[in-house]
């Protein structure tokens, strides 16, 4: 998509909302207006009847933890606060198998129900390392969905090993990997992709390894890195490949918006979004992608409190508990310097803004409805 076309604006704002109220998808264009011009009651209240259409009050979180096998990185992202480079390997950290196991079977007996693998690119765990890891995991814990590897890594260690990436995605499934997160996608227009994180897997590298996951049976999330040096068209032009591919695959779960965070990175001498921003970006994503049934609010990275207000602009999920075990926002500054929410924590921060808490798995099957089945009043608890 040409970013010069998109500079003329033809629609009117009242005109969105007539197409959004009847089911219409909105153009580029659109979008675009809804950036530049919406104020923030009329996005909220579009982008809430949109999520309510779908999902009721219906607010969806999962038991999970993370597994970061290693922040050592080949790459060199400018926003990344967490890597460390190979010649600087002793600053940062490296799980071995069996440690990665010790971190499973700590959750033995525990009803969570999956684990997200996510890490930096070393150069020296390969392909073959993954796939040990993946069937041990599965090896201990059958029941345990595993979601993981960023396209980046995937390019990485699929290239290495010289396979082509169908090869190595059925490889890596067949080990016991179920679905794919949706890191790495940064901001997908080279304008910006060249400035922030030239190095990696480009826009299409990406969209082409989560297609081939789609086509093998392997669903997926997807994120935009947002807030930093990118501007409105750069947004719109990332959310409309995805609406594209997923209109071919329909093998997105979820979309999840990333505040960018300036802290301890080659870009902090960028400012953070606002709130406002912030709201903005969930308000137009939920407008924008007509075909992803979730939009994600990553409360570890935005704090609880614009957690909550999200879910007015139509944000219906908000991650999981987990149980201080990633470390990519805390090392970049995010307000939840360990982040861990017990269940009814994050049940409680539901309800009181209003919504009703249910529990997914990965794939959003319902596990408990809150509504249904609500946990007992607490004796000090705060009416909302
Ligand atoms: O790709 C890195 C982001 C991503 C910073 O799929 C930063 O369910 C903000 O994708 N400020 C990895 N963001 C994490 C990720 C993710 C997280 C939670 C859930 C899911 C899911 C996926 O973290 C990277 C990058 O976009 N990131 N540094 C930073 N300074
Ligand atoms: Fe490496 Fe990922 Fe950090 Fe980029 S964002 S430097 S790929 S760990």
């Amino acid at each position: 998509m040409s970013l010069e076309h998109l500079q003329h604006i033809p629609q009117s704002l009242e005109r969105i909302a007539e197409k959004i109220n009847s089911g219409e998808r909105i153009t580029p264009e659109e979008g675009l207006l809804l950036f530049e011009k919406g104020e923030m009651g009329f996005l909220g209240k579009l982008a809430n009847q949109v999520r309510e259409k779908v999902h009721g009050h219906k607010t969806y979180f999962n038991r999970n933890f993370h597994i970061e096998p290693t922040n050592v990185c080949v790459f060199n992202c400018a926003f990344c606060s967490y890597s460390r480079s190979y010649k600087h390997r002793d600053e940062g950290w490296e799980l071995s198998l069996n440690q990665m196991l010790d971190l499973v079977k700590s959750y033995d007996g525990v009803p969570i129900t999956e684990v997200h693998v996510v890490g930096g690119v070393h150069p020296r765990l390969n392909l073959a390392f993954f796939c040990d890891l993946m069937s041990s995991i599965k090896a201990r814990r059958p029941d345990l969905h595993i979601k993981g590897f960023t396209a980046v890594e995937l390019d990485y260690m699929i290239r290495k090993a010289g396979l082509t990436i169908e090869q190595g995605l059925r490889k890596l499934h067949d080990a016991g990997l179920d679905s794919l997160p949706g890191g790495g996608a940064e901001i997908f227009h080279p304008e910006i992709r060249e400035k922030i994180c030239a190095d990696k897997v480009d826009a299409e590298g990406w969209l082409n390894i989560h297609e081939t996951a789609h086509r093998i049976g392997m669903p997926s999330n997807a994120t935009i890195l947002y807030g930093h040096i990118e501007g409105y068209l750069h947004r719109i032009d990332h959310m409309d490949r995805l609406r594209s591919l997923q209109d071919r695959t329909r093998g997105f779960n979820t979309f999840i918006p990333l505040k960018f965070r300036n802290q301890n990175n080659d870009m902090s001498s960028v400012p953070e979004s606002s709130i406002v921003e912030d709201l903005k970006m969930y308000a137009v994503a939920r407008l924008y992608l007509d075909n992803f049934a979730h939009i994600k609010a990553y409360w570890a990275m935005l704090g609880k409190q614009t957690t909550q207000l999200s879910l007015s602009f139509g944000v219906d999920d908000i991650d999981g508990t987990l149980d201080d075990s990633t470390k990519i926002y805390s090392m970049a500054g995010a307000e939840e310097q360990h982040p861990a929410m017990t269940t009814s924590e994050i049940v409680r921060l539901i309800e009181k803004s209003r919504r009703i808490p249910v529990e997914r798995d990965t794939l959003y099957n319902e596990i408990r409805n809150y509504s249904k089945n609500p946990l007992p009043e607490l004796e000090n608890s705060v009416p909302a």
